[in-house]
């Protein structure tokens, strides 16, 4: 496995839970496989659990790792090609990747949607530099347009907790003050759909996703509706994606915050969330802190995730 941007590029998805489920119980087996081996993670935006638990997966697999933060400490980078570098940026990204490429075995990058440039941001085209010039297999911690060890801790925990084979998930926009990326709802619905659950998405009008993720998921512009007898709850907020509003703000409607009131109208649902959260905002205190909500399950099966998907590019190295 030389890149990792979604379910597509493991083995398949059966294959991934039951890897997973053996890390789960054996996270020190396979300590052999990552001695000697480099782990660096390139982080252009904030992070705390994509940072801490791809470490930890990575030292689990008897890995070194390196981190770092390109905006502290690193020289600015320029990332566009063909300017006059007359500006702040002393090197560019086109001589700095290749540069990393050389110091490790495997590169995480997380480089979030700039949200200007539609065309920009969905080609990918920070991950896409990576992949093309760093000589090393590529993993996406958050890139433009998707968070694949995200949905994939999401999916453990949904399956972990799941009453039935096929239960009714429901992701949620809910109002948030800044403008954020749709990565993590992108990548959230991939992984429903690769897994066979029945995926209800909904937002105000002029929230769409792009189809290639939404897939054959049900969109249910009526919140309350959509979640009449919900299984599992997933609330997040994003950005408008389509054009001409892209990575605007369009609605801060606070009917959408997940309440006690909202998740009565659902089948007893799990709450979840990728965190970080804003209460109040997204959700409210009673139930993010109430036992059905999965936010800290959620966060610990990040570290299974990534062991899951670096076990899979340390065998193929
Ligand atoms: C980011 C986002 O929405 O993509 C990261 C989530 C994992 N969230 C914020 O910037 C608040
Ligand atoms: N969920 C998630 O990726 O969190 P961080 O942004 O803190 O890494």
């Amino acid at each position: 496995m030389r890149q990792f941007l979604g379910p597509q590029d493991l083995p398949g998805i059966d294959y991934a839970l039951e890897q997973a489920r053996y890390i789960k119980q054996n996270r020190f087996a396979d300590q052999a496989l990552g001695k000697n081996k480099t782990m660096l993670l390139v982080f252009f935006n904030s992070s705390l659990r994509t940072r801490l638990s791809t470490q930890k997966a990575a030292m689990n697999l008897g890995m070194n790792t390196i981190v770092l933060d390109i905006n502290q400490g690193a020289w600015k980078l320029e990332t566009e090609r063909g300017v006059i570098m007359d500006g702040d940026k002393s090197e560019h990204i086109l001589e700095a990747i290749p540069v990393m490429g050389n110091y490790c075995d495997i590169i995480g990058v997380r480089s979030f949607a700039g949200l200007n440039d539609k065309a920009y941001d969905y080609s990918e085209t920070i991950l896409r530099q990576f992949m093309d010039y760093s000589g090393k297999p590529v993993i996406s911690m958050e890139s433009a347009t998707v968070h694949p060890m995200q949905a994939f801790a999401d999916l453990i925990t949904i399956e972990e907790h799941k009453k039935k084979a096929r239960p009714k998930v429901v992701l949620t926009w809910a109002p948030h003050p800044r403008a954020l990326p749709q990565a993590v709802p992108n990548s959230f619905a991939q992984w429903m759909n690769a897994a066979g659950y029945e995926l209800v998405v909904t937002h105000p009008k002029g929230y769409e996703l792009e189809p290639e993720f939404v897939g054959d998921a049900v969109v249910e512009y009526d919140q309350d509706k959509a979640l009449k007898g919900a299984d599992f709850v997933y609330a997040k907020n994003w950005s408008a994606c389509m054009e001409p509003h892209y990575g605007e703000i369009l609605s801060t409607d606070r009917s959408w915050t997940v309440t006690t009131e909202k998740m009565a109208l659902t089948d007893n649902a799990f709450f979840m969330h990728c965190l970080p959260v804003r209460r109040g905002m997204i959700v409210s205190d009673d139930v993010i802190e109430s036992p059905q909500s999965l936010v800290i399950p959620e966060a610990a099966n990040r570290e299974i995730s990534a062991q899951t998907v670096i076990k899979e590019v340390l065998k193929s190295l």
